[in-house]
């Protein structure tokens, strides 16, 4: 297994839109372990194959307290949404920010797992959230992209700071993206 480097905010390889998985090999499957290995390092709940540089269809998810719950996604497909909720979200890519997004409260799924079996469920909770907060980075979409002007903005200036202090080697703590 090898730790990914995770792209940040505002590469612009985090806009191009992944291509379908032609057919699922051992190579997916390495992709999705590699995956799984960066997502519980970082550390975070969820992670699409656009965050680590691979323009394919794969998300991967685990959002049980043990870390012992993966779930791998490949070509994704959204069947049904209902509902409306407001959630607080952070991502990867866009380190020290988290704000409210509006997303749909339930959605229903269909998808191949890692053995290329077609999988459909439903979501709901933060399961639905981080599930369309996934699929939208493989559109190149960021949930920056979902705030108001003014909160994109100041949360380029946070992720920029954050940048800096890493590199400078100071911690910072969770926050809102505001200065
Ligand atoms: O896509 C990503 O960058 C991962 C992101 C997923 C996500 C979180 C919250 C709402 C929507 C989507 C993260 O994992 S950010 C880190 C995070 O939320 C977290 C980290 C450690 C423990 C618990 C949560
Ligand atoms: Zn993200």
């Amino acid at each position: 297994m090898a730790l990914l480097p995770i792209l940040e905010f505002p590469d612009e390889r985090l806009r191009i839109k992944a291509k379908p998985v032609i057919e699922v090999t051992d190579e997916t499957r390495q992709l999705i372990d590699d995956m799984l290995e960066t997502m519980y390092a970082a550390p975070g709940i969820g992670l699409a194959a656009t965050q680590v540089n691979i323009p394919q269809r794969v998300l991967v998810l685990d959002l049980s307290e043990e870390k012992n719950e993966p779930l791998a996604l490949i070509n994704p497909e959204l069947l049904h949404r209902e509902g409306e909720e407001e959630t607080e979200e952070g991502c990867l890519s866009v380190p020290g920010v988290f704000e409210k997004v509006k997303r749909a409260e339930k959605i229903k799924i269909k998808a191949l797992n890692r053995e290329g079996a077609i999988q459909e469920f439903e979501a709901e909770g933060l399961l639905a959230v981080c599930i369309q907060h996934e699929m939208d980075h493989l559109e190149g979409k960021l949930f920056v992209d979902l705030l108001s002007p003014l909160k994109r903005q100041l949360a380029r200036k946070k992720a920029r700071k954050e940048q800096r202090q890493r590199e400078s080697g100071v911690s910072s703590s969770k926050s809102g993206s505001g200065p």
